[in-house]
């Protein structure tokens, strides 16, 4: 992914004309579009390859599977021509492992959930993710996901990751997350969905959103 605005949109809407009208308003404001089951389950796959023309993709699927099952998802998910794909870390490293050969296959990137950014995250996940950002670093993904809602724990994420693999950051606005203040605990990319996207104008959120990270990072 090319990092200049770093601002990843996440456009959870189900209707198609509206996903591909958003997706070319915010296209130079955003370095990629997350889809996931929302969008996908409502419109059907081919909606990854035709958002991928205009900006690139990285579908949410939070792939959780044996690795055999997890083949098969990946195979799928970027045939349809997406660019990335997020994956679930706590399956262990035999499931990552597939995740990853298929996505080198198709130079595409695989980005590891390490603790999710919602407050139930703190039940389970918030116990292993440093486990989990461990796992990723040492398979050689792209990325991890880190909460927005918790700078302190991008920090900590980013600690044990080093600066080989990124971090893309969801949790931003609605969720009670600061894009500036992701950015400025770590993160490469922070993820923006209801505030863009449920926006009157969501182009001119989005140029905002951007705005704000491009200040944090110019300070
Ligand atoms: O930990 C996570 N938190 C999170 O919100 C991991 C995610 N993948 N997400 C996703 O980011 C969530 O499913 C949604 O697509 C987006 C955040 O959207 P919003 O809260 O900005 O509307």
């Amino acid at each position: 992914m090319i990092k200049d605005t770093r601002l990843i949109l996440a456009l959870d809407v189900t209707d198609r004309h509206q996903a591909l009208k958003i997706s070319q308003d915010v296209k130079g404001y955003v370095d990629a579009i997350k889809i996931g089951y929302p969008l996908v389950l409502a419109t059907g796959k081919d909606i990854i390859g035709e958002i991928a023309e205009m900006v690139p993709v990285i579908a949410d699927f939070k792939v959780a599977d044996i690795p055999n099952t997890d083949r098969l998802i990946c195979e799928q998910v970027f045939s349809a021509g997406a660019n990335a794909l997020i994956v679930h870390g706590f399956t262990g490293s035999d499931s990552l492992k597939t995740c990853v050969e298929v996505a080198e296959v198709h130079g595409a990137d695989i980005y590891v959930v390490t603790e999710m950014s919602h407050p139930g995250a703190l039940d389970f996940m918030q116990k292993v993710a440093e486990d989990m950002a461990q796992l990723a670093s040492n398979a050689k993904v792209a990325g991890v996901v880190a909460p927005a809602t918790r700078p302190e724990r991008v920090q900590k994420i980013r600690s044990i990751i080093g600066n080989d693999i990124a971090i893309i950051s969801p949790g931003v606005g609605v969720q009670g997350g600061s894009a500036a203040d992701a950015i400025k605990a770590g993160a490469d990319w922070v993820i923006v969905g209801r505030s863009i996207y449920l926006a009157d104008d969501p182009k001119k959120a989005a140029m905002e959103i951007a705005k704000e990270i491009k200040d944090a990072i110019d300070q």
